[in-house]
């Protein structure tokens, strides 16, 4: 599985071009490239470096039971989506603390500035944890994947994607037409970040569901690891609902590219020898629509340590 990873960043290193983008950071980038993962092989977590799987867990159910509030992800400890809420808080009218305009770009070069920026953030996730106003004003990322899997609204009709698609696996299981989009174009300016993850669509043959997911901009390093884990998680909890084997993870990107500041970290992770691959284990018969992080176990996970990198934003 690393292998596959490892060929996407050796050609995005090797072949991508300079690009600009939103987060003024720089990046190297490719558009259009594909990815297969047999996920009866055993489980994607990568293993050329630790990649956190409760983290991945927990921002999947939280997609899963249609939450956009970041205060779910808190619980766990988990600050993948805290950016983006934070940014929505200090650019209103009720942040009254030292300025943090560019706090992204700013944390990383300003020692004494990350300190400030450090103090605001932790009373930020302090309010989103334990005051409900403010978790309602500022935890809410707006109509980003939760919202638009299971409540998309389109032409007056509110449609539960994630639903209607796994009723559909089970009743007629041939269909071509077991998609899930999170571009709801109606809505993009009220979500923090539009989604990065288009569409998915399941395919179910001699018993076994596979999944391809569209993602139209890709963070190889941060963000693809996680993806990757995040939707075979997905593909092995509709196979389970829909009593079916899993099959393939097929990731197909449109602009992957590597941060210009994450460069040294990939050429320090393709350094890295792969360990084979961990199980999931699902230790419950709830539905789909009520498992939680509890019920989740990865087994045999041996890997490489961490490699920092800051989030461009
Ligand atoms: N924005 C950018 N620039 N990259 C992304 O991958 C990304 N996402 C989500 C939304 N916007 C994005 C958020 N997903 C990490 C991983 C996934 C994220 C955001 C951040 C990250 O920092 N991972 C660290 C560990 C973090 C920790 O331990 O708290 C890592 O080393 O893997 C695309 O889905």
């Amino acid at each position: 599985f690393d292998q596959v990873y490892h060929e996407l960043c050796e050609e995005v290193l090797n072949t991508g071009r300079s690009k600009d983008d939103r987060t003024n950071t720089g990046t190297l980038s490719k558009f259009g490239h594909q990815m297969r993962f047999d996920l009866s092989k055993g489980f994607p977590l990568l293993t050329t470096k630790k990649v956190s799987f409760k983290l991945i867990a927990t921002e999947l159910i939280w997609f899963i039971r249609g939450d956009t509030n970041i205060r779910y992800l808190l619980q766990y400890n988990n600050n993948i989506w805290n950016e983006w809420a934070f940014k929505k808080w200090i650019e209103s009218s009720d942040y009254t603390g030292p300025d943090m305009t560019d706090f992204g770009h700013r944390s990383l070069t300003d020692e004494a500035f990350n300190k400030d920026y450090q103090a605001q953030l932790a009373i930020f996730k302090d309010k989103v944890l334990h005051d409900d106003d403010f978790m309602r004003k500022f935890g809410d990322l707006g109509n980003v994947y939760g919202k638009q899997w299971r409540h998309f609204e389109s032409g007056g009709k509110v449609v539960d994607q994630l639903k209607d698609v796994v009723d559909n696996i089970k009743t007629n299981p041939s269909s071509r037409r077991h998609i899930v989009s999170a571009w709801n174009p109606g809505e993009i300016e009220t979500m923090a970040l539009p989604p990065c993850h288009t569409m998915f669509q399941f395919y179910v043959n001699d018993g076994k569901l596979s999944c391809q997911l569209y993602q139209r901009s890709a963070d190889i390093f941060l963000g693809v690891p996680f993806n990757i884990a995040s939707y075979s998680l997905l593909t092995h909890l509709v196979a389970k609902e829909c009593g079916l084997e899993v099959g393939e993870f097929i990731h197909t990107f449109g602009d992957a590219h590597i941060y210009s500041n994450h460069i040294d970290a990939v050429t320090e992770q393709l350094s890295r020898d792969s360990f084979a691959p961990p199980t999931i284990e699902i230790h419950s018969d709830k539905s789909l629509f009520d498992i939680d992080y509890e019920d989740l176990e990865i087994k045999n996970y041996q890997a490489h340590p961490a490699i920092k990198a800051p989030i461009a934003v």
